[in-house]
C-alpha cells in the first residue's frame, strides 16, 4: 500500500473536513486553493493538470476570464429577483440558448438532477395531456448503469446499489433496460404506457461507456414509431465535451427533451436547463413547477458567456483534436496495465488491468505525486477529461506523466 506523506497544511484541512463535514465522499487527498485554465494549485502552491474538470463542469477551463468577468459584473448589479417578478436578463438568455440549440423554449433550473426531475415531470405531463396515457400510469424507460443524479426519485431508477441501497421506498413508473441494446428498447416500447426514454448519449459515471455507432439514431426512430419522447441527459456529455456541442450531434439526432448542466456555468455556480418544444413545454402551467434560483439574472449572465466562450474559442473542435491525440498517445504506451482506452472528444477513460483491486486508486495517487489529478470510477476505470482548452504540448506532457506513473503498477 502506497503511503505518500501529506504536508501539515494538507492534513490540517483534511482533518477539518473529517471532523465537521459529512462523510459522503472519499476524495483524492489533495487540498486545492486556486484554478486557472487546465491547472489547479494546492495549498502548498503545487501545480496539477486537472483531468477531471469538475466532472465536465469546467469545460471552459478554471476561472475563465470572460466568465468570471460576467459573474463579477452581474453580481454587483442584480443576482436574484425570484420568478415572482421579471428581470432584464432571463428573456435574453432564453432567446439565446433556445436559438443556439434549436428548441421553442427552455425551463431554467440549477443542479443537473433538478433538470432531470423537471424533464421527467414534463414527460409525464405530456403523456397525460397529449399522448392520452391514463393518469399516474406513465412509464419512463431508463438504461442499466445510468447516472442521472441523487434525488430520491432519480435513484429509484438507478441500477447501482451504492446509489439506492437504504434509501427506499422508491418512486414507481420506471423500467430499466440494457444500455446499447435496441432490441431491449423496442420490447419495452410495446407497453402503451411508455411516455419516454431517458438516456446518456455516453454513460459517464459508468466509466465513459460509448454505445454502438447508430444507437442514438435507432432509439430516436423507435421513439418516432411509438410516439415516445427521447430525453437526452447531456449534463456531462454536452457543451463541446465530446467534440460537438451535443453528443447527440455526432449522429444528428435531435432529442425531444434536452437536459444541460455543469459547463453551462463554466464551473462557477449551479446552472441547468431543460429545452423542448411548445407541445411538451406548455403542458406545465403557471405555479406547477419552479425553483427559487431558477433563471436568476446572475445565472443568465454567466450562462450566456459560458456558451459564447465555447463557440468563440472553438472548444468542440479542440476537444476532437486533443481527444484523438490523447487516445493515440495512450495507445502508443502499449501498457499491459491499460486494458481499454475509450472516449470521444475529451471525455475519455482507461480501464486498469491489474491483480491489485486498489490498483486504479494507487495509480491515481501516483499521478497526483506527478502533478496530474484524476480519480477512479467504479473501481478499475479512470476518467481522463481535462478542460477543453488543453493544447497539444500539455496533452503530450500529461501522457508522459501517465507513462511515468504507470511504473508503480508494473
Ligand atoms: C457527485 C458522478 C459524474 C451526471 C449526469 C445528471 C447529473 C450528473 C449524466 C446530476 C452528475 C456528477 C455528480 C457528482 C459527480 C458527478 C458524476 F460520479 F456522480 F456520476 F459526472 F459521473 N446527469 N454527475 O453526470 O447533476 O445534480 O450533480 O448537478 O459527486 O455526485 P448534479
Amino acid at each position: 500500500m502506497l503511503t505518500h506523506t501529506l504536508s501539515e497544511k494538507t492534513a490540517f484541512y483534511l482533518q477539518l473536513e473529517d471532523q465537521f463535514g459529512a462523510h459522503n465522499y472519499h476524495p483524492v487527498p489533495v487540498v486545492l486553493e486556486r484554478g486557472e485554465g487546465v491547472f489547479l494549485y494546492d495549498v502548498e502552491g503545487k501545480r496539477y493538470y486537472d483531468f477531471l474538470s469538475g466532472y465536465s463542469a469546467v469545460n471552459q477551463g478554471h476561472c475563465h476570464p470572460k466568465i468570471i468577468q460576467s459573474l463579477i459584473q452581474q453580481a454587483q448589479k442584480l443576482t436574484l429577483t425570484s420568478r415572482a417578478f421579471h428581470n432584464n436578463l432571463l428573456g435574453e438568455y432564453e432567446q439565446y440558448i433556445t436559438s443556439l440549440f434549436g428548441y421553442d423554449k427552455v425551463l431554467p433550473m440549477n443542479t443537473g438532477v433538478e433538470a432531470v426531475e423537471t424533464a421527467l415531470k414534463l414527460a409525464r405531463r405530456w403523456a397525460y395531456d397529449v399522448k392520452g396515457i391514463a393518469a399516474n400510469q406513465a412509464k419512463i424507460i431508463v438504461c442499466e448503469n445510468n447516472f442521472h443524479g441523487r434525488t430520491s426519485a432519480v435513484i429509484s431508477f438507478s441500477s447501482d446499489p451504492s446509489s439506492f441501497s437504504g434509501f427506499g421506498p422508491f418512486m414507481p413508473g420506471f423500467e430499466i433496460v440494457a444500455y446499447n441494446n435496441i432490441v431491449a428498447i423496442e420490447k419495452a416500447f410495446q407497453d402503451k404506457n411508455v411516455a419516454a426514454i431517458l438516456l446518456e448519449p455516453i454513460q459517464g459515471e459508468a466509466g465513459v461507456v460509448l454505445p454502438d455507432e447508430g444507437y442514438l439514431k435507432a432509439v430516436k426512430s423507435l421513439c418516432e414509431e411509438y410516439n415516445i419522447l427521447f430525453i437526452a441527459d447531456e449534463i456531462q456529455t454536452g457543451l463541446a465535451r465530446t467534440g460537438k456541442m451535443l453528443a447527440c450531434d455526432h449522429e444528428e439526432v435531435r432529442p425531444d427533451i434536452l437536459i444541460l448542466g455543469k459547463a453551462l456555468s463554466g464551473g462557477t455556480l449551479p446552472i441547468s436547463a431543460v429545452l423542448c418544444d411548445d407541445e411538451i413545454m406548455l403542458n406545465i402551467r403557471p405555479g406547477e413547477h419552479g425553483s427559487t434560483y431558477g433563471g436568476n439574472p446572475l445565472a443568465c449572465a454567466v450562462a450566456i458567456t459560458s456558451l459564447q466562450v465555447l463557440k468563440d474559442e472553438k472548444m468542440a473542435e479542440n476537444a476532437t483534436a486533443m481527444g484523438n491525440l490523447l487516445r493515440e498517445e495512450l495507445a502508443k504506451l502499449n501498457s499491459h496495465v491499460i486494458a481499454t482506452i475509450r472516449g470521444k472528444g475529451l471525455l475519455n477513460a482507461i480501464v486498469i488491468n491489474h491483480s491489485n483491486p486498489d490498483a486504479a486508486w494507487e495509480f491515481c495517487m501516483e499521478l497526483k505525486e506527478n502533478c496530474l489529478l484524476a480519480k477512479p470510477t467504479h473501481g478499475d476505470k479512470i476518467r481522463f477529461a481535462p478542460p477543453l482548452t488543453i493544447n497539444k504540448e500539455q496533452i503530450l506532457e500529461c501522457v508522459d506523466i501517465i507513462h511515468r506513473s504507470l511504473k508503480i503498477l508494473s
